[in-house]
């Protein structure tokens, strides 16, 4: 018989009436090691969980107008939620909102801010955003237009971390990127935003965009003073932005210019000046400026915005200030044409239908693009009048 059999047989018998189940450790004699028969099992799911949540309290049309005229910034956000919201009844309540507070905007000097990924366009805002309310005091809102956004889940909310100051300033409104959707979409929604903030009384605005592709041009469709945030010391200065960005800049300014870099940024500086020669004038009639400055230490921080200023008197005074926001009025009544025109094409369910099997006839050469187009169109027509 082994050890163990032994002790088995050693330990003491059940107590009469003791459950067969109770462990034979509760026995008297072992006191010290009294067993507890233990909980019932909890469930996984915290029950509080079923509770009902409590629907956020819907606001009136009335109400959010009201808010957002008195300034109250919490009834922005809730507007913009709307505006940025791809439900139908949102949207239409949004643009109620909009058109009613469509009367108080206008009055802001909107600032487009572009820069390839990593040009220290967050540093940069931070510092110039404190600049400007500390110069001219007022209220100012940062927004961007950034369609993959998605992915990156808003880079100005990531980099709220990198404007600390202005997150945390009374004054200073920050909000990221409408997620991602076509561009023409983020940039509607943008849009729309100005509109808001300008009626809640931030009469500075600043939208960032990333400056490596078609979302400059969507920015600079909204904006008075499109600025440029350059970086030195890359060699390729000029092939690394596209040609048609500068084109559109009103100034270019060259950053990092601190420590060991000063030098490249000037030459920098100097190379971007000599090839904006070759550009054509201005409609402005402004001719842009480069200067070099360091968000990071807020070297040259001044100059820049003396720059800027410098331009609203340039343009304010001769009549291209107001010239340009008609412009892009215009441009925004033909794009908000095209945008909805197209959207009833593609979603009318015939069209999507109908879609497929031209694409394939297409496809198969039994009809030209042309001829597969025009009978989409007439469809689309036939489909109208018929409604
Ligand atoms: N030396 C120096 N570094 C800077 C300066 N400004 C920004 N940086 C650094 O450059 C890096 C990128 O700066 P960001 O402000 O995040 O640049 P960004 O253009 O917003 O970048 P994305 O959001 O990725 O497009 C950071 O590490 C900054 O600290 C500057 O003036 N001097
Ligand atoms: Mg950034």
């Amino acid at each position: 018989m082994s050890d163990n059999n032994k002790n088995i047989q050693a330990a003491p018998s059940l107590k009469e009436g003791m459950d067969a189940n109770v462990h034979p450790e509760n026995n008297e004699e072992y006191k010290g090691l009294v067993v507890n028969s233990g909980v019932d099992k909890q469930e996984i799911i915290n029950p509080y969980l079923n509770r009902r949540r409590y629907a956020r309290k819907q606001y009136s049309v009335d109400e959010m107008v009201e808010g957002i005229l008195k300034g109250d910034v919490t009834m922005l956000a809730r507007a913009v939620t709307l505006v940025e919201s791809m439900i139908p009844e949102h949207q239409e309540k949004a643009q109620q909102v909009i058109e009613r507070c469509l009367p108080y905007s206008g009055k802001s000097i909107r600032i487009g801010i572009s820069g390839v990924p990593g040009a220290g366009k967050s540093t940069s805002i931070d510092e110039f955003g404190l600049h400007v309310l500390q110069r001219t005091g007022g209220k100012l809102a940062v927004l961007a237009i950034d369609p993959s956004s998605e992915r990156s889940k808003g880079s100005i909310l990531g980099d709220k971390t990198r404007m600390e100051k202005l997150a945390i300033h009374p004054d200073a409104f920050i909000r990221p990127s409408p997620s991602a959707g076509s561009l023409g979409g983020v940039a509607r929604k943008t849009r729309e935003t100005v509109i808001l903030c300008e009626a809640a009384g931030f009469d500075k605005i600043f939208i960032e965009t990333v400056g490596v592709g078609q979302s400059e041009t969507a920015c600079h469709s909204m904006v008075d003073f499109f600025l440029l945030i350059q970086v030195a010391g890359t060699g390729d200065e000029l092939q690394g932005i596209k040609r048609g960005i500068m084109e559109i800049s009103d100034g270019i300014v060259v950053n990092k210019c601190d420590g060991d870099n000063v030098k490249r940024c000037e030459m920098a500086a100097q190379g971007f000046r000599n090839a904006l020669h070759f550009f054509p004038k201005s409609e402005s009639g402004w001719m842009p400026k480069v200067l070099t400055y360091s968000g990071f230490y807020g070297y040259g921080i001044k100059e820049v915005w003396d720059m800027i200023y410098e331009y609203f008197d340039f343009v304010k005074g001769n009549g291209y200030f107001d010239h340009r926001r008609h412009q892009q009025n215009k441009y925004w009544m033909y794009e908000t044409i095209e945008n909805s025109l197209r959207s009833s094409f593609y979603n009318h369910p015939f069209i999507k239908d109908a879609l497929h099997v031209m694409e394939q006839r297409v496809q198969d050469g039994e009809k030209t693009s042309f001829m597969a187009a025009h009978e989409l169109l007439d469809l689309f027509e036939e489909m109208k009048s018929k409604k």
